[in-house]
């Protein structure tokens, strides 16, 4: 028998599939882990041990990155954030509230923008202008149906996943983009008829030196584990102008000499992202999502 590394790229009925040196295998998980509670997750870097004669038992999960989602995926290194400019309407406290948690969780986004050929060029040059104030930020925006040139960004062993609304076209992409992928996509009308996901399972496809996975684990995003105190660091522009704040550890709300609250009066802080920082301040205090998102 023999020991080799892998990355688990899917879950299916309780066996874990590993990719190993470009060849899947179906693997069974050790009782060792339902003792300590512990739970492959898609994305782990593991240690199988292969039995060409009976089962292969993966046998160790190798140290993880992070571990995000719901389901998760492991060792994320970059988010593809993907927001529709229609069906459903583009929003930016969507777009904030996803920044934010990815923020938290010290993981690089880039944003996308589907379903630019449903709106008009007025309307395409009204989404340019408010990404622009995201691009300032330093987030990488792409537009559809933009070369997004995945293939040569993501590097070896790394881990990319989609994130976004249900509908927004994350699957639409990955099937652009990863050839083999051929994800099951559906009209938006139907999701938000019956509520439900067209994606229900986490899977990881190879692209480039890495992966890219398609989840439902980042449609909705809880922001209340992130503390209150905390969640001013997770808006970049905030975070770089609270050293200039009087007071350490400054809300930005009453206090005097507020550095985010004069940034705002000068219009150099975006209103809308100031909003959000509020509308999520109410959320976190009040220990629960709102029904808008349910
Ligand atoms: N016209 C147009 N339609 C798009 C585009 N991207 C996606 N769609 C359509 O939008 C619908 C939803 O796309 P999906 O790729 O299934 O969305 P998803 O984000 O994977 O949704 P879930 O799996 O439910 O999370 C499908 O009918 C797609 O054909 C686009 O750029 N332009
Ligand atoms: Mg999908
Ligand atoms: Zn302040």
């Amino acid at each position: 028998m023999e020991q080799v590394q892998g990355v688990v790229v899917g879950l299916i009925a309780g066996f874990y599939d590993v990719e190993i040196a470009g060849k899947v295998v179906r693997t069974r998980a050790r009782g060792v882990f339902r003792k300590t509670k512990e739970k492959p997750a898609v994305g782990d870097q593991v240690e199988v041990q292969l039995d060409p004669m009976g089962t292969n038992y993966l046998q160790r999960i190798l140290p993880r990155l992070n571990r995000i989602g719901r389901p998760a995926v492991a060792n994320v290194s970059h988010v593809l954030l993907v927001i529709s400019a229609v069906e459903p309407d583009f929003s930016t406290i969507l777009l904030d509230r996803f920044l934010t948690f990815f923020n938290w969780q010290n993981v690089a986004v880039s944003i996308y923008l589907s379903k630019t050929d449903l709106i008009s060029s007025d309307q395409l040059t009204k989404l340019r202008q408010e990404l622009s104030y995201y691009q300032q930020l330093g987030y990488p925006v792409y537009f559809a149906p933009a070369e997004l040139q995945l293939a040569q960004r993501i590097q070896h062993h790394q881990i990319w996943t989609l994130a976004g609304q249900s509908g927004a076209g994350k699957s639409t992409l990955l099937n652009q983009v990863a050839a083999q992928a051929q994800q099951a996509t559906n009209a938006i009308s139907k999701v938000l008829n019956h509520g439900k996901h067209t994606t229900r399972k986490v899977e990881l496809f190879q692209l480039g030196g890495g992966f890219l996975a398609d989840t439902p684990g980042f449609s909705a995003i809880d922001l209340t584990p992130i503390k209150l105190t905390q969640l001013a660091h997770y808006f970049s522009e905030f975070a770089s102008a609270s050293q200039h704040c009087q007071f350490r550890g400054c809300q930005h709300l009453q206090e005097p000499k507020c550095e985010v609250k004069r940034a705002l009066a000068a219009g150099q802080i975006s209103a809308s992202r100031y909003q959000h920082y509020l509308d999520f301040r109410s959320e976190i205090a009040a220990g629960r999502t709102p029904e808008y998102l349910k």
